[in-house]
């Protein structure tokens, strides 16, 4: 009876709970832990009667009934309940031994405990799971990283446990240490940044063309048939027409303040960190502590003027394939983004990223999945050292083709008075990474100037020199000043 289980899972909340019956679906014996032990009971006797599953009510008793290597996943809270548990793993493992964390942790700690744990031969693997309470039992995305020697041993599990999109699973090896946890961190902040884009796409229906619900919903529904096809498109035409019990929409009733959890403000800090103009993700978190100041918007509303026509005077449906295109075209910008940030990630710590296996772990089973995302994977598959998505000839031709849409759309908005930040910062980017020339040149003489911070010439890169711009500078330029 010992040693039967395949793998443990501790933590039996309702993502641990529905993993454990995802697992056992595929055939594989689980073994389910809670530190609180009548959870356990609880469990075999609800959710899991007359599945294959087992319990324990120690960590002691649990590693006894593992096979070998040992493969524990814990699904707790992120933060010191994993470090804790860690500990008490630990004495209890062998050399070869698997530890995975699934909660949304931090992929400094992920990086930190990867190496704590190699130095006393244990593998550690972190890793992302999306798709919420729905894709942790019938198949989420999963984007494990960490000890690449875990690899072979857990890959069956979670390949057969994930989503799959066109009968490829949404999971595959992410990369070294942190890297599963960065590239869910960053799954997360695209989503911010899709999620922005569809609500200022409903902003302009709303205020500039003064759609009705059904008109929006069915938008939506139309959207969702190309290339813009994605879950979140697809909810979207349902919350558009949902009712309430009164008969009202129940959209039209919701406060306009916007909560978060943190995972995009990770991604915006990442991107400073690491230098990369991630902006439309940065924007997305910033809108959402605009809607956040609701009051004060209230009262500013009474004081702050803004233009006299707030309606677009055009045709309707014209305007509506615009907003579509804009939409489109920031999408493929904010992935862009999002894939720039990754590859300096991996650079920095020397991680060997697949981009066209992360589209295809995105793909399906997680919130940002989309056919869009298809495509991504064919532009890394054709090319897979690509140094930019815009630099894929399918995503240069789609913004290229978008673009006079996207131009009138950010334009419209801004004469009507109707914010677009991520639609409008993604505009400015596009623009800002096809030009040859930006006027950086008289940022590095105004630096110069009042700091002596030193500047290249165009045609001597790589000499720094400074001027006496004044004719009472000292002789000490900042040379070593970075910035
Ligand atoms: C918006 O549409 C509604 C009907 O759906 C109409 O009653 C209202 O007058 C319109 N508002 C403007 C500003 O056109
Ligand atoms: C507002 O719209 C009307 C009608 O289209 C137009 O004649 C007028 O010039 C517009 N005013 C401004 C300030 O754009
Ligand atoms: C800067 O120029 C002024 C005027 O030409 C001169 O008096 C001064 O010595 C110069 N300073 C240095 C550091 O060369
Ligand atoms: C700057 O350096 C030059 C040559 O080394 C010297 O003649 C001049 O006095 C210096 N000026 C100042 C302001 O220190
Ligand atoms: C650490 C642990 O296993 N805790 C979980 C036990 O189950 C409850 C749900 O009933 C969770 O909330 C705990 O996180």
């Amino acid at each position: 009876m010992s040693e039967q289980a395949d793998i443990a899972l501790i933590g039996l909340a309702v993502m641990g709970q529905n993993l454990i019956l995802n697992m056992n679906d595929h055939g594989f014996v689980v073994c389910a832990y809670n530190r609180t032990t009548e959870k356990v009971d609880q469990f075999l006797a609800n959710e899991a009667k007359g599945t294959k599953v087992i319990g324990a009510h120690s960590l002691e008793d649990m590693v006894a009934k593992l096979k070998k290597p040992r493969r524990v996943m814990m699904l707790v809270k992120a933060g010191q309940a994993v470090d804790d548990f860690i500990d008490k793993l630990v004495p209890l493992l062998e050399k070869g031994d698997i530890i995975i964390d699934g909660g949304n942790s931090e992929y400094q700690d992920s990086q930190r405990r990867c190496k704590q744990l190699k130095e006393k031969g244990l593998l550690f693997v972190g890793s992302g799971v999306s798709g919420g309470e729905d894709g942790a039992r019938y198949g989420p995305s999963l984007m494990p990283g960490g000890n690449p020697e875990a690899w072979p041993s857990i890959k069956s599990i979670f390949q057969s446990i994930s989503a799959k999109a066109n009968g490829e699973p949404c999971c595959d090896w992410v990369g070294e240490d942190g890297a599963g946890h960065f590239v869910k961190m960053v799954h997360n902040g695209i989503e911010y940044g899709d999620m922005q884009l569809i609500c200022e796409a409903y902003h302009l229906m709303k205020s500039a063309l003064n759609l009705t619900h059904q008109e929006m919903s069915q938008v939506f529904e139309e959207w969702n048939k190309g290339e813009l096809d994605s879950f979140l498109i697809e909810i979207t035409k349902d919350i558009m027409k949902f009712k309430d019990s009164d008969g009202s929409y129940l959209l039209e009733k919701i406060r306009d303040s916007a909560g978060q959890k943190g995972t995009g403000k990770w991604t915006a800090i990442s991107a400073l960190e690491y230098g990369i103009p991630v902006t439309l993700i940065g924007e997305a978190v910033f809108a959402r502590c605009l809607s956040s100041l609701k009051d004060e918007r209230r009262q500013a509303s009474c004081v702050l003027k803004g233009p006299i026509n707030t309606t677009y005077k055009g045709d309707k449906k014209e305007f509506l394939e615009h907003i579509r295109q804009a939409l489109y075209a920031s999408k493929i910008i904010s992935y862009a983004q999002g894939f720039m940030l990754l590859r300096e990630a991996a650079k920095v710590h020397g991680w060997n990223l697949n981009y066209g296996a992360i589209a295809l772990m995105w793909r399906g089973g997680c919130i940002i999945r989309s056919v869009f995302l298809g495509n991504i994977k064919t532009a890394f598959e054709r090319k897979p050292d690509l140094p930019n998505l815009l630099l894929d000839s399918f995503f240069a031709n789609a913004v290229q083709r978008c673009q006079n849409s996207w131009r009138t759309v950010v334009a419209s908005a801004a004469q009507l008075g109707i914010p677009t930040p991520t639609f409008s910062t993604a505009l400015s980017f596009y623009d800002g990474y096809r030009s040859e020339w930006l006027p950086a040149n008289l940022l590095q003489a105004q630096r110069d100037y009042f700091g002596a911070h030193t500047y290249e010439l165009l045609n001597n890169p790589g000499v720094f020199k400074h001027t006496n711009w004044t004719g009472h500078g000292g002789n000490v330029s900042a040379s070593t000043y970075q910035a």
